[in-house]
């Protein structure tokens, strides 16, 4: 057996974060088929949700361009599939091509496909490797592997805030700490998520669309508010007829519950402890409606909430050069006794987006 190559691998994943925006809540899976000395046959990637698989896009890829795809071999950044979802079994589809040889970068936590794919791969007569790109591509598609082996999603909490810390002034201003770049960026992550959470707070004070505006994003995210007493005004610019909301509530308003749902809402009681919605439950109700990176965009109250229960995963935190001196801070967290008691976060990266910077942090581990 030759060994992968690493640039056929690379070119699978570029091709995988072409599905970036486009793909979810299926993952983002990238496709090369090559010829033995390596040269590119076809290439693909997944589309959106029912549509073809990156291995089905590379085929036809292939047979557009007139290649013989048979003894080829396919560079994969996830398992092919197995199963009947939406769509057939890849797997199927590269044994009925000819396919001699796969390199996939992982296997396929979801547990429908996991080991069963490369098993009938092999026992189609197919070498198969894999590894080349795992940590990649998992890290492409941690929302999707949080959802299927932790069943929850990847949460990450987004805040905008002055070098200081600050996200608001004491009465709640915000609009607006960064910059028209740090802005646009932060839309392009909203366009990443598969739904964008924020609070009745948030929504009172800023009624905010919480959609993607970007000319070339091609799904809109669903919106998820935390609304424990059903107070959502009926004019909020969250709610819209072409747009999937989620309200979850703790407090039952069968009058108010069917206005918003007579609008295309949902509402899910969830109660938790005080007449508050049970957070943690939420999200496991989440991944069930198939959601894999959560984007919140919330005020400082959900957010304490969501970090004093552990819940957020990750932290992404648009600084501005600019002090704000008291206000509002990103989560409202208790004071601490000692220091020993701090959430203890790792930074991912740090970039500079037009004048402000873009942190990335994680709590360890996750
Ligand atoms: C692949 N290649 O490009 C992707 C895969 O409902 P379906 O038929 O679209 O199947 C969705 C599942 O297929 C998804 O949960 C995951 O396990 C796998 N995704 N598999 O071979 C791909 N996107
Ligand atoms: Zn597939």
């Amino acid at each position: 057996m030759s060994a992968a190559r690493p640039d056929l691998t690379a070119l699978a994943l570029a091709q995988a974060r072409q599905a970036l925006w486009l793909s979810s809540p299926n993952p983002r899976v990238g496709c090369v088929v090559c010829d033995p000395a390596g040269n590119v046959l076809g290439q693909g990637h997944t589309q959106r949700v029912g549509g073809p698989h990156a291995e089905i896009m590379a085929l036809r890829d292939a047979a557009a361009k007139g290649h013989d795809v048979r003894g080829a071999t396919a560079y994969v950044t996830l398992e092919p599939c197995s199963h009947h979802g939406r769509t057939g079994p890849c797997c199927d589809a590269l044994v009925e091509a000819g396919i001699g040889r796969v390199v996939a970068s992982i296997a396929d936590p979801n547990p429908l496909v996991s080991g069963q794919g490369f098993e009938r791969l092999l026992a189609a007569g197919i070498e198969v490797e894999v590894g080349p790109g795992g940590a990649e591509s998992r890290e492409l598609n941690l929302g999707f592997f949080s959802r299927m082996v932790r069943k929850t999603p990847w949460v990450r909490l987004k805040v905008a805030a002055s070098l200081d810390g600050t996200t608001a002034l004491e009465d709640g201003t915000s609009q607006w700490i960064t910059s028209e770049a740090a802005r646009a960026d932060g839309h392009a992550w909203r366009a990443r998520a598969c739904a964008v959470l924020t609070g009745i707070g948030t929504v009172l004070e800023d009624d905010p669309q919480l959609d993607v505006r970007l000319p070339d994003a091609p799904r809109q995210p669903h919106a998820v508010l935390v609304d424990s007493r059903l107070e959502l005004p009926l004019a909020a610019r969250i709610l819209r007829p072409d747009r999937k909301l989620l309200v979850y509530a703790a407090i039952a308003d069968a009058q108010k519950q069917a206005a918003l749902e007579a609008r295309g809402a949902t509402v899910i009681l969830l109660p938790g402890p005080g007449g508050k919605v049970d957070l943690a439950a939420m999200l496991r109700d989440l991944a069930q409606r198939e959601v894999n990176e959560l984007h919140v965009e919330a005020g400082h109250k959900l957010n304490g909430s969501l970090v004093r229960e552990g819940l957020v995963d990750e932290f992404l935190v648009y600084l501005a050069p600019r002090l704000l001196g008291p206000g509002r801070g990103m989560a409202s967290l208790a004071p601490l006794g000692e220091l020993s008691q701090a959430v203890q976060l790792q930074f991912q990266s740090a970039e500079p987006v037009g004048p402000d910077l873009r942190v990335l942090a994680r709590i360890p581990g996750r």
